[in-house]
């Protein structure tokens, strides 16, 4: 998972601090020849110089270095719009600042690790708001809609998240609010079936918002946690579709919208990010086939962009293969 992002990061870093201990600044040669002087065991203070000698990357050298950094990190999908928040954010902390030597890749990476944290949306505990709105309105269920475009993983993503909340005592109804594409309503059922959950549906052509509305009716009279609206994957770009969304969430209520998106489609997660939130106002992300994606810049661009917290990485087809987002396991797989 994200395995080039992170060894271009690593690469960059340590080129530049090779880089840097080959050519010996004006500063730097004034500190060894002070330091060398009094004794004669050069070999000693020639190994206590290196360690205490300073650097200084200049604004020139900066912006050689960063073009490099900038070209990893578009190659990697990471949006322009980031990709140069990133650059400007780090020019501001490394540009003319004295450097230990031996200390360049790490600061470098300090640097990094700091400015992407903030990029990232803290991510919230949907469980938390689970048990708030149990705890304000016993009688209501907790109602999340799933929307994305056609095959992102949203009926897999549906099971994987009942499955997480079951196991932490939560009951679960899902409504088989799809009822365009074919056998959608099958292949939900199947999962219901797997999980021992309630699958609400009507036929194939009925109106989504109804189907969802019964299953909140459901959930109601049968005291059930959790009611989750799975929907037809929908082309970010098709305006009637986008309303028929917006008529699910009208009549449904939802207490969380969110879009699910591949993390390997970069730019393209962005853009339907954005149409999806601009429909329905979302309130997160989560991206799957993270198992699959080596690169790992979706993440960094979807959240900046929208400013909606990815809650959780889909890694795998089975029901565990999901993670909550915990922003330091990101900064980790990035090697920072
Ligand atoms: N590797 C991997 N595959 C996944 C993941 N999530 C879903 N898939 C696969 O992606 C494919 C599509 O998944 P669905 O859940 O049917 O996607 P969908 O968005 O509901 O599709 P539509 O309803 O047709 O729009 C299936 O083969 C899933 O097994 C994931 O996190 N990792
Ligand atoms: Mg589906």
């Amino acid at each position: 998972m994200f395995k080039f992002l992170k060894e271009k990061i690593g690469n960059w870093t340590k080129k530049i601090s090779n880089e840097k201990q080959k050519v010996p600044g004006k500063k730097e040669k004034e500190i060894k020849k002070i330091i060398v002087k009094p004794d004669k065991d050069t070999n000693f203070f020639k190994k206590i110089s290196n360690k205490i000698s300073k650097i200084k990357i200049s604004e020139k050298e900066f912006g050689i270095y960063s073009e490099e950094l900038s070209m990893l990190l578009l190659e990697n999908n990471v949006a322009l719009e980031v990709t140069d928040k990133i650059i400007k954010e780090l020019g501001k902390i490394v540009i003319g600042k004295e450097l230990l030597k031996k200390e360049v890749e790490f600061e470098i990476k300090d640097a990094l690790k700091k400015i992407i944290e903030n990029i990232l949306v803290e991510p919230f505990d949907i469980t938390e708001k689970i048990k708030e709105k149990i705890e304000d309105q016993p009688k209501t269920p907790y109602v999340i809609l799933f929307a994305g475009i056609n095959g992102t993983g949203k009926t897999t993503t549906i099971a994987k998240i009942t499955d997480f909340l079951e196991k932490k005592k939560f009951s679960c109804v899902l409504a088989a609010a799809d009822t365009f594409r074919a056998a959608s309503i099958e292949q939900l059922k199947k999962h219901g079936k797997k999980l021992g959950v309630k699958v609400i549906s009507q036929q194939y052509g009925a109106d989504p918002a109804a189907v969802g509305f019964d299953a909140i009716n459901y959930a109601k009279k049968n005291f059930i946690n959790c009611v989750l609206i799975d929907t037809a994957g929908r082309m970010h770009t098709s305006k009637n579709l986008l309303k028929e969304l917006e008529k699910i969430a009208k009549v449904c209520k939802p207490d969380l919208k969110l879009f699910i998106g591949e993390s390997i489609t970069g730019n393209d997660s962005v853009e339907q990010a954005k149409s999806f939130d601009w429909a329905i106002g979302i309130d997160g992300i989560i991206l799957t086939k993270a198992d699959v994606d080596e690169k790992g810049g979706t993440a960094l661009s979807v959240g900046y962009i929208t400013k909606k917290p990815i809650l959780f990485l889909g890694t795998g087809q089975e029901y565990s293969k999901i993670e909550v987002f915990n922003k330091e396991k990101f900064l980790k797989e990035l090697g920072l």
